[in-house]
């Protein structure tokens, strides 16, 4: 091996904060093809579809804490596709799809059941809202069907149709597709399936860096462990993916918000399905453990608090008790939060970025696990081509420039 006394130099002077800009392109041979920053369920999805239908085997997940240790791990497993704008109706029943078939395709057991969600409405306006979101769905081939106050009822018989409450139901939405699926074991599983096929998956690895060649393209990444370098990266980050945008000189129209979830002591089976109500901010299901899995809105304002307010947690108690006042005197086991990202207009970022060579997948908001499936297939693909896939085409960062929004607020279940 030849060295020159540049190249000398140039090691010697790695790491050095003063580093002249004109040698950052010094590009070590590839340690990866694809480099996955985040090993959250879109991260390991994406890993798995590269490897599985990419042709790609040469990969890493590299992860700051342990996999699926971030929203993967804190959601409340909602899974449903009706949503209103047909971009988001076909990446969200592109996700059904895949959940249908899921268990199978990784050999594990990711526990989806479809028992069915049930959206309420409380006002004239809520009415509205879901009767053009049924209308909307059907069109495009999407189960949606309205119910009247007695029909909701009978579907979730502890559901108090009562008219003398704060907001009485005046109807429901109910995808009978829609339902749960166990959070862990689809992080679990996407990485066992992913590690048989030869991915390497790199936990307490926090990425410190975006490194980029002299002519702008990525170059790799920094980690607390070392340079890692690869052609293509996909970040994949939730909560925090403006911050590792920035590390690439990539400004993201991104805001960072807690959202919290709470789930009470175990009992019997009182829940067949998940109710969820926007206007007072609470959605409730039963887990297999038998704990009801309750979930609240996002904080008013951002922050990287994982905790989240709790006013905002002891108003969709209330919300619970007057929703289903047989579980007045239940008791509350745990709390916590997670940092969702959310975008000006409620819908993903999937895609390229300025940087020639890195892919960006983030935006979710309060309503990516139910997209984990589906995301991390588009994604794989996308950075596989380095073209969009069909279906993440309308998800470009760049509509943000051009204006084609599609502004999913109404279809976002929470509070925001
Ligand atoms: P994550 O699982 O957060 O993965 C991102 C990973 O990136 C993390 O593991 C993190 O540690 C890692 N990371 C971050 N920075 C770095 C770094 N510098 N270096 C290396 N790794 C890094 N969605 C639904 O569809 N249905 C629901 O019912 C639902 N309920 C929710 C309830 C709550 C309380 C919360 C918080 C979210 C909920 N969501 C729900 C949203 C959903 O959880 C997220 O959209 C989804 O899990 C995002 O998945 P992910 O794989 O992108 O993120
Ligand atoms: O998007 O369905 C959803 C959801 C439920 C809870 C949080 N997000």
């Amino acid at each position: 091996m030849r060295f020159s006394l540049l190249s000398l130099l140039r090691e010697s002077l790695r790491g050095h904060r003063g580093w002249p800009a004109q040698w950052r392109d010094a590009s070590p041979k590839p340690a990866y093809d694809v480099v996955i920053v985040g090993a959250g369920g879109h991260g390991l999805a994406t890993a798995y579809y590269l490897a599985a239908e990419c042709g790609l085997r040469n990969i890493a997940v590299v992860e700051k804490g342990w996999l699926g240790g971030g929203n993967t791990a804190r959601n409340t497993t909602v899974i449903r596709s009706n949503y209103l704008w047909e971009e988001s109706e076909a990446i969200y029943e592109h996700s059904m799809k895949l959940w249908q078939d899921l268990s199978h395709a990784l050999n594990y057991n990711v526990m989806y059941s479809p028992r069915g969600v049930m959206m309420l409405a409380h006002t004239v306006h809520d009415m509205q809202v879901i009767r053009r979101h049924v209308h909307a769905n059907r069109l495009a081939g999407i189960d949606n069907e309205l119910l009247s106050p007695r029909e909701a009822q009978a579907f979730c018989p502890i559901l108090n149709i009562g008219r003398d409450i704060r907001y009485p139901v005046l109807g429901a939405a109910l995808q009978r597709r829609g339902g749960t699926a166990r959070h862990d074991a689809v992080a679990w599983g996407y990485a066992r399936a992913a590690s048989a096929l030869g991915v390497d998956i790199i936990q307490n690895c926090p990425v410190t860096g975006l490194r980029r060649q002299q002519d702008g393209a990525i170059a790799g990444v920094e980690t607390a462990r070392g340079f890692i370098a690869a052609p293509k990266i996909g970040v994949v980050a939730a909560g925090h993916s403006s911050v590792l945008m920035a590390m690439a000189g990539v400004r993201m129209p991104l805001e960072s918000f807690p959202l919290q979830a709470l789930v009470s002591e175990p009992v019997k089976s009182v829940m067949p399905c998940v109710v969820m109500s926007n206007t007072i901010h609470a959605y409730m299901s039963q887990s297999d453990k038998g704990e009801l899995v309750i979930g609240a809105g996002t904080d008013a304002y951002p922050s990287y608090s994982q905790a989240g307010g709790l006013h905002i947690a002891s108003d969709t108690l209330e919300a619970v008790c007057e929703l289903f006042p047989t579980l007045r005197r239940l008791r509350m086991m745990r709390s916590w939060g997670g940092i969702v990202d959310v975008t000006p207009d409620r819908s993903p970022i999937i895609g390229r970025t300025p940087v020639p060579g890195l892919f960006v997948n983030c935006g979710w908001g309060t309503g990516g696990f139910k997209a984990t499936p589906g995301s991390g297939h588009v994604f794989a693909h996308t950075i596989a081509k380095g073209e969009p896939h069909p279906i993440a085409a309308p998800f470009t960062l760049d509509r943000f420039r051009t204006g084609r929004l599609i502004d999913e607020a109404a279809a976002a279940a929470v509070a925001h």
